[in-house]
């Protein structure tokens, strides 16, 4: 059967968001992306929206509490299919409440897709973006913070048998296509 509960991986600018988008779109998948539920509550102007602004102009991770707080309301309403988080989870504190969560509702990651990009290119995708993060200081801080925080949980989910990698040079269908051949 397909692998239908996935989580993807990688530093930021490696396309996680962009591969989600439409992978999530082809199979019918429930799409969460932490950053842009994150971006919808700045420009919704909510109190949640307000703290967490201020965190991610800087590239810093956005507090544990209320990201975790997100993804528990979203899955805990989405009672049948498949879901793809991606950019979630951050850090080894997120990887274990989430391993917790989906304990309790029954429902295991089925595959970590770990997206691959060297430096030199993640900077370039970004640049070309252009959101109100991509600056050349804060990406390097961002790259900093995921060798730091997020990194660890290649080992993580390795270890666990879910990992796998794919390349993530190369254009929008080829990517696609690599990962599609994961799921089989
Ligand atoms: P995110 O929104 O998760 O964004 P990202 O990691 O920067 O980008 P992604 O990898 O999704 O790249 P994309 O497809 O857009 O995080 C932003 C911030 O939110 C974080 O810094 C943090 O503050 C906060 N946050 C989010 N989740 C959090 C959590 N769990 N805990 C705490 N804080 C959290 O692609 C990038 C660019 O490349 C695009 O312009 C795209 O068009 C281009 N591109 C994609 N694929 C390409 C290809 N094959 N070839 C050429 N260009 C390509």
């Amino acid at each position: 059967m397909t692998k239908q509960r996935l989580l993807f991986l990688g530093p930021p600018g490696a396309g996680k968001g962009t591969q989600a988008q439409q992978l999530a779109s082809r199979r019918g998948l429930l799409h969460l992306s932490t950053g842009d539920l994150l971006r919808a509550e700045v420009a919704a102007g909510t109190a949640l929206g307000a703290e967490a602004q201020a965190v991610m102009a800087r590239g810093e991770l956005v507090s544990d509490a209320l990201v975790l707080a997100i993804v528990r309301s979203r899955l805990e309403h989405h009672s049948s299919g498949g879901w793809l988080l991606d950019g979630f989870p951050r850090n080894l504190t997120q990887a274990e409440a989430l391993g917790s969560l989906l304990n309790e509702l029954g429902q295991p990651i089925e595959l970590v897709v770990l997206m691959e990009l060297d430096d030199a290119l993640l900077m370039q995708r970004l640049l070309g973006r252009g959101r109100d993060d991509d600056n050349a200081d804060v990406i390097r801080h961002r790259l900093e913070v995921y060798r730091q925080q997020t990194a660890p949980l290649i080992a993580y989910y390795r270890e666990r048998g879910l990992l796998e990698a794919v390349d993530a040079a190369g254009s929008v269908d080829d990517i696609a296509a690599r990962i599609e051949a994961l799921l089989a």
